[in-house]
């Protein structure tokens, strides 16, 4: 028999650095891909995974997260299964949750309500495919409290993660520092830490007995990798789950091990090109691990040349339904649903989102602009760095990224 198993997706991140994209909305509802959201990843994951009760935690701007769930994410109710966002409810006072631990704390009847004999408690921001259950089994035979998912990472990325070391066998958690500034590399790549994927197996009751005795801490900043993990680190039951040992229905050698933490504009930005080239690192076409996620019921994407000499094209781009390219061109580029590039127009090496409307003989060069932004006849964006930082978000590597609904001058 499969254990019962609850599933807990934690959404309540800002995503302060993806601003302005999380603007207005939580970091785990940011789109990417043309169709999808940042949260559909993990849904995806689980669900195809055939773990079918999956609470969603928010808290911050969850408006467009809670649609997306609610329109998206139906579950067979009659089966008993569900994707049922939960916001803060401040059932322990008026307070929002002090961390991902206090909004785990909080919703502990939750868990009460499934009595489940695992909770999975994963993230809901990052790009990949990975079978779940391969996780889950690893956990329950060997009884640890908690197995942490964990990924080789750039020791350069060490202060974003929390990084693992592990006994000789590999195996049992010795250390998790969370967001370390001196990390030391892994002994047989000094270039290397093991990180956390943020994703976690739970026994339950060892989950319940630390987010107890952490809610008793008035040092604790009530925060799973930075307080609930170092716990059951001391207390001997933790293990890691090596991800690279994941095979995923359908995956190939080469989009095997693909994994991107988009916490950064610029992170966001190349996981955006990992899907356009001929044959991409993240391949969105493997039908036996599908990514899911929300249609509107939109025409098919259209490409007519109305300007004599003009023919609407893309090149190495995703086009999306709804989609106009009439007389324009796009090269490397993700064009999300009811784009519109008018005559003349170049768009490369972008990601264009909802409703981007582009004018004629506007030219637009590594940037990503967001919903509804209307892109002036005769622009250019991404040429001249001054005059985009002027008027524009700029990333460390040189994006230019355009919030929702954000005016251009000419
Ligand atoms: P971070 O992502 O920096 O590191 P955090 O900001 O706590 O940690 O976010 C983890 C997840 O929890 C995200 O999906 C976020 O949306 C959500 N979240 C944060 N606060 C929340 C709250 N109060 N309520 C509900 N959801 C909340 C984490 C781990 C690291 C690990 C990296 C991997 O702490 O150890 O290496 O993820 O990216």
């Amino acid at each position: 028999m499969t254990p019962r198993v609850l599933a807990i997706v934690l959404a309540g991140g800002e995503g302060k650095r993806l601003m302005p994209l999380t603007a207005d909305r939580a970091k785990p509802a940011v789109p990417f891909g043309g169709i999808y959201r940042l949260i559909d990843f993990v849904l995806s994951n689980l669900t195809n995974g055939n773990y079918l009760r999956i609470v969603v935690l928010t808290q911050y701007k969850s408006h467009s997260l809670d649609r997306h769930i609610s329109r998206t994410w139906r579950l067979s109710a009659m089966l008993g299964n569900y994707v049922a966002p939960v916001p803060a409810q401040q059932r322990l006072g008026p307070r929002w949750f002090a961390g991902s631990a206090d909004a785990l704390f909080q919703n502990l009847n939750l868990i009460y309500d499934e009595m489940p004999e695992h909770v999975l408690v994963f993230g809901a921001d990052h790009i990949y495919r990975m079978d779940p259950r391969q996780m889950v089994q690893q956990h329950a035979e060997s009884g640890a409290d908690v197995t942490v998912a964990a990924i080789r990472q750039p020791i350069s990325l060490a202060d974003q993660f929390g990084v693992i070391e592990t006994d000789p066998s590999g195996r049992k958690i010795v250390a998790f520092r969370e967001k370390p500034k001196n990390a030391v590399g892994l002994p047989d790549a000094p270039d290397q830490v093991y990180a956390s994927m943020g994703n976690y197996v739970f026994r339950t009751q060892a989950l319940i007995d630390a987010l107890r005795e952490d809610a008793l801490d008035p040092t604790s900043k009530h925060d799973v990798g930075g307080n609930i993990i170092p716990m059951m680190v001391k207390s001997g039951g933790a293990e890691v789950y090596d991800f690279a040992d994941n095979v995923v229905p359908g995956s190939t050698e080469r989009d095997r091990g693909y994994w991107r933490d988009v916490g950064t504009l610029d992170a966001f930005y190349e996981a955006h090109m990992d899907l356009i080239s001929a044959h991409p690192v993240f391949n969105l076409y493997n039908e036996r691990w599908p990514i899911y996620t929300g249609h509107d019921p939109l025409p098919p994407a259209k490409f007519v040349h109305n300007d004599g000499d003009r023919v609407g094209r893309a090149l190495d781009s995703l086009v999306s339904p709804g989609v106009i390219i009439s007389g324009g061109l796009a090269l490397r580029s993700i064009l999300s649903p009811r784009v519109v590039l008018h005559s003349h127009s170049v768009v490369e090496d972008s990601v264009l989102m909802d409703n981007v409307k582009v004018g004629r003989g506007a030219m637009i060069r590594r940037a990503i602009i967001d919903k509804n932004v209307v892109v002036p006849d005769g622009a250019r964006i991404g040429f001249d760095p001054e005059h985009d930082r002027a008027r524009f978000a700029v990333t460390h590597e040189g994006v230019v990224v355009i919030g929702k609904n954000e005016v251009i001058e000419r």
